[in-house]
């Protein structure tokens, strides 16, 4: 294996046209943050970038959807996946914005040198143009109905109803969706890159890294060996929304989304690192190794066409492994924003607070590694409570309270620990083995083995009853436990970063300059150091947590309509199916009261939360309720609400939360509070 000097990491620009969504998480930005935090561990040189991709089609066409300009939605969508990732503890050193004026000027100067240097060839095409709008219209633009199913609603790239892929030209009565009026071809200039020539170089450049996961590159030859081989592609569109093409006779063109995307990789190292030269190692120097961390729908961009880039430039290093992975369902489904089929990051975070490693654990068990995947909210559930609890945090908390328990909270006498030692040292090589081959569900089980290990212990030594005969023997037993979680503490870092600095708080072994290289050693812990007290490191989750979340996924997808063109999806209605018919014994269950809102403030690091005061006549209530993103704390003190006054309490963000207000949904997703129409008493029953 070749000696890097350092470490580039990037994982995939998400498109800034909606919230993360687990599938992100377990397609690239989790692996990719698993490895960096090991590399970082072992003290190698590394670069984590990332960033937000800005342009192409998917942006303009959700403004649309929301009627609002394409940079509103990039500005939305950016500021809160940045959020996110980071709340997630995704490390990135580096997320930028494919907007950004450098990134601009990056893929700008990128383009032309190879302008200047002849790799593009110009081609006259016929393209579908509006001649109502005088605009050229990329695929998604033309509806039409399916050849196949007869969806009048088919896009011109794919038919949403029935998944077959189509070109706008297989569209029957095909529209635009700008004006609804039916396309025409027209002539358009644009620049070629021309793969075919390239090919040579290519396959060259695959069979140096044929130790590339295999679905990595059973797709990229499959690519090449179809049909005629690669075909040149566009690097240029006539689209209104991205980086103006900088030659002349490029009017109202701009650069091809996916040729400024992977540029924004180095364009988001040039910001990080300023205008000095420090960035240029990251992507200049041989010694670098640049690894791509991917979804397997990018294969072909990341390990053909960017590369094409990075030769044809002939500046750069080009990656060295792409570990791409495979698709993760939900409860047996496709992950489909659209039809709101997910699992949204913010939403978890909002949800689950502090239990971010818990989802870190699950996505990891289950990472789409060499194959699609599944989520379950009940595996999720079984992770936590047969695993991160049964396993991880029963063995942190029994050592840490039997160490209070007999020995003061400190650290007992030694004892000879190889075996133990010579078990963590063989437990970290399996380790290391699996992440340097991007196994990362294979690593976390030998992570887990030692807790396993540890807990082995703990029931054949049984301390609690050893104590009584032979403190010394039971200080020996809790003395090799404590240097267990010690090097989980160290080992555990990269999958779990909060539980690792946990544990290193119950250690008390904050701000420590342990890293990869001390895993295995047995006195991490010296002997008569103080520990802190225990806490626990994960609690259980009961099924009524879970079944909110299966509901509110059932309920979200029945809320959206399907596969309706884009210019009249606003215009209609997204109502809720109705609901199974109940008893009025059920319904006389509810409790509803009228009260009035006193006092309302902001929850802090929670965006959609308000903590409100509510006067119900019989009783002043603190409810937590999810509307700051629609009304601003001041407005409210002496609004009248209605209240379901006997709904059991909720912990939200640390606060008790004794009730719910009711609020009705508009078809933007607008709150609008359910009053009585004039004053009424405080307390007074809603029927
Ligand atoms: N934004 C596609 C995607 O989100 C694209 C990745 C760009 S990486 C340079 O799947
Ligand atoms: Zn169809």
């Amino acid at each position: 294996m070749k000696n890097w000097k350092r470490y580039t990491i990037t994982a995939a620009l998400p498109y800034a046209n909606g919230p993360i969504h687990i599938g992100h998480l377990a397609g690239c930005y989790l692996p990719a943050d698993i490895y960096v935090r090991y590399l970082r561990s072992q003290k190698r040189d590394t670069f984590f970038v990332c960033g937000s991709d800005e342009h192409g089609v998917p942006i303009t066409i959700k403004a649309r959807k929301e009627g609002i300009t394409p940079q509103q939605v990039v500005d939305k969508y950016h500021n809160m996946m940045n959020n996110s990732f980071a709340e997630f503890g995704i490390s990135f050193d580096a997320y930028g914005r494919t907007s950004s004026k450098i990134h601009h000027q990056t893929a700008s100067d990128f383009f032309k040198v190879m302008f200047e240097k002849n790799c593009f060839e110009e081609r006259e095409t016929e393209q579908y143009y509006d001649e109502n709008a005088q605009q050229f219209l990329a695929d998604r633009y033309i509806t039409g109905t399916c050849p196949n199913c007869g969806n009048e609603h088919a896009y011109g790239d794919q038919c949403e109803k029935c998944g077959t892929s189509l070109s706008p030209t297989d569209l029957i009565n095909p529209k635009s969706v700008l004006s609804g009026a039916p396309p025409v071809k027209k002539l358009t200039k644009n620049w070629f890159l021309p793969l075919n020539k390239l090919q040579p170089k290519i396959e060259k450049y695959l069979e140096q890294h044929s130790d590339w996961k295999t679905n990595v590159y059973g797709q990229c030859k499959s690519w090449l060996q179809s049909g005629d081989g690669l075909q040149p592609r566009s690097m240029t569109r006539d689209l209104d929304w991205g980086i103006p093409v900088p030659v002349e006779g490029a009017e109202g063109k701009v650069l091809y989304v996916w040729f400024d995307a992977p540029i924004g990789y180095i364009s988001n190292t040039i910001e990080h690192f300023g205008n000095d030269s420090d960035w240029q190692k990251w992507w200049k120097d041989a010694d670098t190794r640049l690894v791509h961390f991917i979804g397997k729908d990018n294969i072909v961009f990341h390990c053909i066409i960017f590369p094409a880039m990075l030769m044809e430039h002939g500046d750069f290093i080009t990656a060295d492994n792409v570990p791409a992975n495979e698709f993760l369902n939900l409860e047996g489904d496709k992950l489909s924003t659209s039809r709101n089929w997910a699992v949204w990051l913010h939403e978890y975070l909002e949800e689950f607070p502090g239990k971010q490693d818990v989802l870190r654990y699950t996505l990891c068990a289950n990472m789409p590694e060499t194959k699609d995947n599944d989520f379950t909210w009940k595996d999720f559930q079984t992770k936590n409570n047969s695993e991160l609890v049964a396993i991880l945090g029963n063995l942190v908390n029994r050592v840490l309270v039997l160490t209070d328990k007999y020995f003061e909270g400190k650290v007992p006498h030694a004892g000879t620990c190889t075996d133990l030692q010579n078990f963590i040292l063989q437990q970290k090589e399996k380790v290391e083995k699996s992440l340097e081959e991007f196994r990362f569900r294979e690593a976390l089980h030998e992570v887990m083995n030692i807790a396993r290990h540890g807990n082995k212990l703990l029931t054949e030594k049984e301390p609690w009853k050893l104590i009584k005969t032979d403190k010394d023997a039971t200080g020996i037993v809790l003395y090799d436990c404590l240097q267990i979680i010690a090097n989980i503490a160290l080992i555990a870092e990269p999958f779990l970063p909060f539980t690792s600095q946990k544990l290193f708080t119950m250690l008390n072994l904050i701000d420590n300059n342990l890293s990869w290289k001390n895993i295995g050693e047995m006195e991490i812990l010296k002997s008569n150091h103080q520990l802190n007290k225990a806490n626990l490191l994960f609690d259980k989750i009961e099924d009524d947590v879970i079944e909110v979340q299966v509901a509110k996924l059932k309920r979200a997808e029945s809320n959206i309509s399907t596969a309706l063109p884009i210019s009249t999806e606003n215009a209609v209605q997204k109502i809720a199916a109705a609901q199974p018919e109940i008893v009025f014994d059920d319904f006389a269950k509810i409790d509803l009261r009228v009260g009035t809102i006193l006092s309302a403030e902001k929850i802090e690091k929670a965006d959609k939360l308000l903590k409100l005061t509510v006067d119900l006549g019989f009783e002043t209530r603190t409810i937590v309720s999810g509307i700051a993103q629609h009304f601003k704390p001041e407005d409210l003190p002496g609004t009248q609400v209605c209240v379901v006054a006997n709904l059991a309490p909720r912990k939200l963000r640390g606060i008790e939360s004794k009730g719910m207000i009711l609020m009705a949904e508009d078809e933007n997703g607008k709150l609008i509070f359910i009053v009585p129409k004039e004053k009424i008493t405080n307390g007074s029953e809603v029927r």
